[in-house]
């Protein structure tokens, strides 16, 4: 692989659902060595630290809507949003860790920024592709990739500039296994392509990856890659706030991350979701870790 810039950007937001302990998954990432590994790959690094949350806003949404803690979401998305796109001017990788999935809104914001068609293959247990109006719970992080289509409530939707961030044919969605009733509407309205647990069951990865990127290819100038680790199976990634059985596994994820390498089309990545409140010895942020350096082109040989 190239070498790149990459820039670290962490994101402690534990706003956007219920579990506390989200918060803390930048640091337990830095410390299970994720700047030294991408390092050790010939990569320079910058990291750029952690946007400042204000969790006294937890209390108090002064916005009258039933999306929790609408108001400090919505802002630090916007920092990060701003953030990310500096980073991408630079010409450098943004690397966003969180920190619960409703970073994804900023990030994916502030790249898109710069390109036409940004692609975003989305990996995850869930779609998160509510709005206010389908959501079971009024948690955000189940709503950033709706939120990215230009769905749902106009404070996400049209963050940092007004217009829908990413387009729903240049949207590959890679695990899921658990979807709320709007979200199933909201994926057939909008002709997005997904590829449950069933098609990685049948086809298996290589084939999922293959296609993904015969999809995407052409059409985007640019991939943006959005990985929730509670895409992955409780059982290798069990620190994680809303865990669901029968995930892809860590030697799935691995080879989709070195497919994804090989590319060579990835402009940007998100790990996110990592809780070491509920992790064993922190292996949950060693395999997003481990990830992560497979995605910036680590190989044996
Ligand atoms: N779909 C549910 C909701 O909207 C649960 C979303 C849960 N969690 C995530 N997102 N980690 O991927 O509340
Ligand atoms: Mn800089
Ligand atoms: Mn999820
Ligand atoms: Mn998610």
């Amino acid at each position: 692989m190239n070498q790149k810039k990459v820039s670290i950007v962490g994101v402690p937001m534990d706003l956007g659902q219920n579990r506390r302990g989200v918060d803390m998954g930048p640091s337990a990432m830095r410390y299970a060595g994720v700047r030294s590994r991408i390092e050790k790959l010939g990569h320079q690094v910058e990291d750029h630290g952690d946007l400042h949350i204000d969790f006294s806003e937890k209390k108090s949404s002064e916005k009258k809507t039933n999306l929790k803690n609408l108001m400090e979401v919505e802002r630090v998305n916007a920092m990060l949003a701003e953030k990310v796109s500096h980073i991408v001017e630079e010409g450098s990788f943004p690397l966003v860790l969180g920190g619960d999935h409703s970073i994804a809104i900023g990030t994916i914001a502030g790249v898109s920024k710069h390109y036409e068609n940004l692609g975003v293959i989305w990996i995850d247990a869930h779609a998160d592709l509510n709005t206010e109006d389908t959501s079971p719970s009024g948690n955000i992080h189940g709503m950033p990739l709706a939120a990215s289509l230009g769905v749902g409530n106009e404070s996400l939707t049209s963050l940092f500039y007004p217009k829908a961030k990413v387009k729903p044919e240049n949207v590959v969605m890679i695990g899921h296994r658990d979807l709320d009733q709007g979200e199933r509407e909201l994926v057939k309205a909008k002709g997005i392509k997904m590829y449950t647990m069933h098609e990685i069951d049948r086809m298996g990865m290589t084939k999922v990856i293959e296609e993904s990127l015969t999809y995407l290819k052409g059409k985007t100038d640019g991939i943006h890659l959005s990985l929730d680790l509670d895409g992955l199976d409780p059982t290798d990634a069990p620190g994680v706030g809303t865990p669901v059985i029968g995930g892809i596994s860590y030697r799935e994820g691995h080879l989709a991350m070195e497919m994804l390498a090989e590319t060579d089309l990835i402009v940007s990545a998100e790990f996110v979701e990592v809780n070491p409140i509920l992790d064993e010895k922190n292996k949950t942020a060693q395999v997003a870790v481990a990830l992560i350096s497979s995605l910036l082109g680590d190989r044996l040989l």
